[in-house]
């Protein structure tokens, strides 16, 4: 449903292999109610059409770019050089080093050129969904409302499961 409004948030990733991961951070964008988007757009085999979605960005309206990437991640800093609106990376955990390629590629910005880098992986994904819905909740009562609500029900959740033996 969000995703038929007006995108507030974009997700891209590099490949359609990082969708299983990059889904986390959709989910919670759909759980919050964040209108976003959702594209496959690659640093390497399209670089064009990245610089035209970081071009055009700002003037569609988007507040915040989520963008994974692995190996030799390079979508989000590319991303980020080409535009002001807040970046953040997700470093997809590639086959062959496990991430930390995916993750140095994206976290070691030179000065003047800021990406938020999340964790590897699936926490990193669903992290960066959360983290938009709160870029977004700076201007949207009703983001806010939902993320202090998930935030709540996830202590709640903790608190009232206290023996970790019994589900
Ligand atoms: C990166 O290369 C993508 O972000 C992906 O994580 C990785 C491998 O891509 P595929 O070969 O699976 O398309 O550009």
């Amino acid at each position: 449903m969000t995703e038929q409004q007006k995108p507030l948030v974009g997700v891209i990733m590099g490949s359609k292999s990082d969708w299983p991961t990059m889904k986390h951070a959709v989910d919670m964008l759909e759980q919050f109610g964040v209108p976003h988007e959702v594209k496959v757009v690659s640093a390497h085999r399209t670089p064009d059409l990245m610089f035209e979605y970081a071009d055009q960005a700002e003037e569609r309206g988007l507040q915040v770019i989520i963008a994974g990437a692995g190996g030799a991640a390079h979508l989000p800093g590319m991303v980020a050089a080409k535009t002001t609106i807040p970046v953040l990376g997700v470093p997809v955990q590639s086959r062959a080093l496990s991430g930390k390629d995916s993750l140095l590629s994206i976290v070691q910005m030179p000065g003047g050129i800021p990406v938020g880098t999340l964790a590897i992986g699936d926490a990193g994904a669903k992290n960066a969904g959360i983290l938009a819905a709160q870029i977004v909740a700076n201007q949207d009562a009703a983001v806010r409302e939902a993320v202090k609500a998930f935030r709540t029900q996830q202590t709640q959740t903790v608190l009232e499961h206290p023996d970790p033996r019994v589900d």
